[in-house]
């Protein structure tokens, strides 16, 4: 018997734990502790402990599958690769989208990019990253001059006071959940703001439930006494920040008197008087925040919100401080680091700026040039100019993405992508999005291929190959080089290995420059920015100046504006959505994990124990939850952990799929969709 141990990074969330994988026979058999990483220290959450158990499912994709007459059918690599390079060649550069994917490597995230604005010329593609901090990115450029988690998740523990806004830590990022276990451990006070109370409520000194979207006005109101008890940190304003007059004219207002504020919030005024006060006293502070900031129509107003009270307090550029943005999947930051978005390169080089457009031009030397230097479309976009804009999209190339289950307003999605005259998927299994696909072709999972992938921290970490692919799927990288070839460009894609491809990326990505696989082989990796192969990386963003072009922080004035969609007589709820421990996003792999299935089957809706009560609704009853969009058949939690007159589902679910009732509405600069807040009613389903 052949047994070995592989140290790879977990495929699930951005904190970037590494496990071993345990392989017997060149199977991979189960998950080992590796003790050596110091974000995880050999402590895995459940979704990583049971990582092994969907990589050989029986439902793998291991062929090409091309639709004939509505079906598919199996094809050859050739078959499937002829087609595709055919029909790609047959349309114009704009014509075309690509989507790129969080779950797969820095490497082929960055030859997705190539290969859009390379081979098709196309100046769209974009990720999930638009679903997520999509507001974080422009929201924290426009404030510090870089859109990423300001510090490291080790310093998390060196806190005084740890305010999480809008992240349930403790479920979907457990081992970050741990350092603030450790810093309470430190003394340090724990402040928790969610309309839900969580598991990470928990573990919070101060818990204050609110109605969601209103975090502008807390954080506004949290300000206003912060300056009116003089708790604000006044050299560091005067030495690194710009436009504190202006912050100031906003929320010294009366419409963020803490009175006012906790009329719209719902929140004691005693809550917001003790939040302040230990914000206040208790320094460095470090700020925690995920998608209940960022998926609104005001995600920027938040994004810079949070900005604003970590400036005014001075927690920023020194351990224990921060504005710490969880970015979600395990990859997410690479897959934006290497420009899978429509307005930036790698390394966030502007594809708008003639320098950098030419630098990758040059470097890359298409014979016949590459995309104009114009902005593309986000996904959000791509979808509505699909349905508004007939003809101007024909086809899109998706690869590790599933918007049948994860976009908002499904309904229209599907109406989006069935209006396609051309679609790809590249996955590992069938979804919901794959069905309505032309061509699918089989990819390597994450225990099957070597590569590097960036945690929220911005830790550069390596994945290492357990086994074999199943059947004759292959690694994301791979595919798309031979499709490349086939389409005439083998000379711009001749790499042999994701380490070729990593050295391409050092020679144009200046913050990655420093970075060789065997510096990342190192059990703690590097933190860019690394410019330089002596540089020892950079764990704390902005410590001496901003990165902004005058080095300054910008304090931006925010008022408070309710979401898009707000109740009413015929949908008298705020409807938010979001996670749960068990699961992933669209379940095609926690779902095919047996464990994580057996503990969470299907999905549910929460609702408040008197709002429950008031509609004649039982716990466990099967409900109509109705908005606009749509409506869904679900069961209902009735339960005291969700805000009266907030309801809430996870979306993980196909057969209740939260996102047939959510709200397509855009914030107007970062174009994330308000998953967080719209309007729903339930109705009982009356026996026929
Ligand atoms: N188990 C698990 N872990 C995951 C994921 C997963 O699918 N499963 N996904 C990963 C990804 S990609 C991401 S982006 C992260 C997301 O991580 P989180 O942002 O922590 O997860 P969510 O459940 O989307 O939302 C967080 C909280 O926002 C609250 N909320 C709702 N409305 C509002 C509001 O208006 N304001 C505020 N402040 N809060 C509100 C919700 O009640 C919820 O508890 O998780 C990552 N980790
Ligand atoms: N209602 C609501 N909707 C949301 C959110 C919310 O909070 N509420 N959150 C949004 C957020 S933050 C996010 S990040 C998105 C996530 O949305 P998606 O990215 O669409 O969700 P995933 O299920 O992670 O889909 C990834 C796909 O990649 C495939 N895959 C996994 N590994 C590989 C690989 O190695 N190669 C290839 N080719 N494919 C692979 C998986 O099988 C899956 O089909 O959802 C968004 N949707
Ligand atoms: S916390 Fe995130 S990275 Fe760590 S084991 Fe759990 S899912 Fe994986
Ligand atoms: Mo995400």
């Amino acid at each position: 018997m052949d047994f070995k141990y592989v140290q790879t990074t977990c495929p699930y969330c951005g904190t970037g734990c590494s496990f071993n994988l345990v392989v017997r026979d060149g199977k991979v058999v189960g998950t080992q502790p590796y003790d050596r990483s110091p974000v995880n220290e050999g402590k895995v959450c459940p979704k990583g402990t049971y990582a092994h158990e969907f990589v050989n499912s029986p439902d793998r994709l291991t062929k090409p599958l091309i639709k004939k007459d509505g079906k598919f059918v199996e094809a050859t690599w050739d078959e499937a690769y002829d087609l595709i390079a055919q029909k790609f060649k047959s349309y114009k550069p704009d014509e075309f989208a690509a989507l790129a994917s969080a779950r797969v490597s820095n490497e082929e995230n960055y030859l997705m990019m190539k290969f859009a604005r390379g081979v098709m010329k196309s100046r769209h593609i974009d990720h999930c990253a638009r679903l997520c901090h999509s507001s974080t990115v422009a929201g924290l450029a426009a404030s510090f001059g870089s859109g990423a988690m300001t510090n490291s998740i080790l310093d998390i523990a060196e806190s005084k006071c740890v305010f999480v806004i809008g992240s349930n830590t403790f479920e979907q990022h457990p081992l970050i959940g741990r350092k603030i276990v450790q810093a309470k451990k430190n003394g340090a006070k724990v402040i928790y703001a969610d309309p839900r109370y969580t598991p990470t409520a928990r573990q919070a000194d101060l818990y204050m439930p609110f109605v969601s979207g209103s975090d502008v006005a807390i954080l506004n109101g949290l300000m206003q006494e912060i300056i009116k008890n003089g708790w604000e940190d006044r050299e560091f304003i005067e030495k690194r920040t710009k436009d504190f007059e202006k912050l100031k004219e906003v929320v010294m207002k009366e419409t963020y008197s803490l009175e006012n504020v906790s009329k719209i919030s719902g929140i004691p005024v005693e809550s917001l008087k003790t939040a302040a006060e230990w914000l206040g006293t208790n320094k460095p502070g470090a700020i925690l925040y995920s998608m209940g900031i960022t998926q609104h129509t005001v995600g920027v107003d938040n994004v810079r919100s949070v900005a604003n009270i970590q400036m005014l307090l001075g927690n920023l550029g020194k351990p224990g401080a921060g504005v710490n943005a969880l970015r979600g999947q395990n990859n997410v930051q690479g897959a934006c680091d290497m420009g899978a978005l429509p307005n930036v390169f790698t390394g966030y080089q502007k594809v708008i700026d003639e320098a950098a457009h030419k630098k990758f031009a040059d470097a890359w030397g298409f014979p016949d040039g590459i995309c104009e230097p114009k902005l593309g479309y986000e996904v959000t976009t791509m979808m509505n100019v699909l349905t508004d804009n007939p003809g101007e999209l024909k086809c899109m190339y998706i690869m590790g993405e599933n918007p049948m289950i994860s976009d908002p307003d499904i309904n229209h999605v599907r109406e989006a992508l069935e209006s396609l005259d051309f679609l790809v998927v590249q996955d590992i299994f069938m979804t919901e999005t794959g069905e309505l696909a032309d061509v699918i072709l089989p990819a390597a999972c994450y225990a099957e291929r070597d590569g590097t992938q960036t945690s929220t921290e911005r830790r550069v970490q390596r994945w290492r190959k357990a086994q074999n692919p199943p059947g004759e799927a292959k690694q994301d990288w791979q595919i798309i080089c031979e499709l490349a070839a086939r389409m005439g460009y083998a000379e711009q894609f001749p790499f042999q290995s994701a380490e070729e491809i990593f050295e391409e990326i050092r020679r144009v990505t200046p913050s990655y420059a420093g970075m060789t696989y065997e510096r990342l082989d190192r059990p703690e990796a590097l933190h860019w920015p690394c410019p330089t192969v002596e540089h020892p990386g950079t764990p704390i963003l902005h410590r001496e100046k901003f990165s902004s072009p005058d080095g300054l922080g910008a304090f931006a004035p925010i008022e408070w504006k309710p979401p898009a969609e707000v109740p009413d007589e015929e949908y008298p709820f705020v409807f938010t959505t979001g996670r749960i421990l068990w699961h992933w996003h669209t379940g095609t792999m926690t779902r095919r994990s047996a464990t994580l299935d057996t503990e969470v089957p299907t999905g549910w809706i929460e609702i408040n124990t008197e709002d429950a009560k008031a509609l004649g609704i039982k716990n466990g009853e099967i409900v109509r939850a109705v908005t606009r969009r749509g409506s869904v058949e679900v069961p209902a939690k009735v339960t005291d952990d969700i805000m009266k007159g907030v309801m809430f589902m996870p979306f993980h679910f196909h057969e209740c799929a939260a996102n047939i009732l959510t709200n397509n509405a855009l914030d107007p600069v970062a174009k994330i969709p308000e998953f967080k807040a719209c309007a729903v009613r339930v109705e009982k389903i009356t026996e026929a």
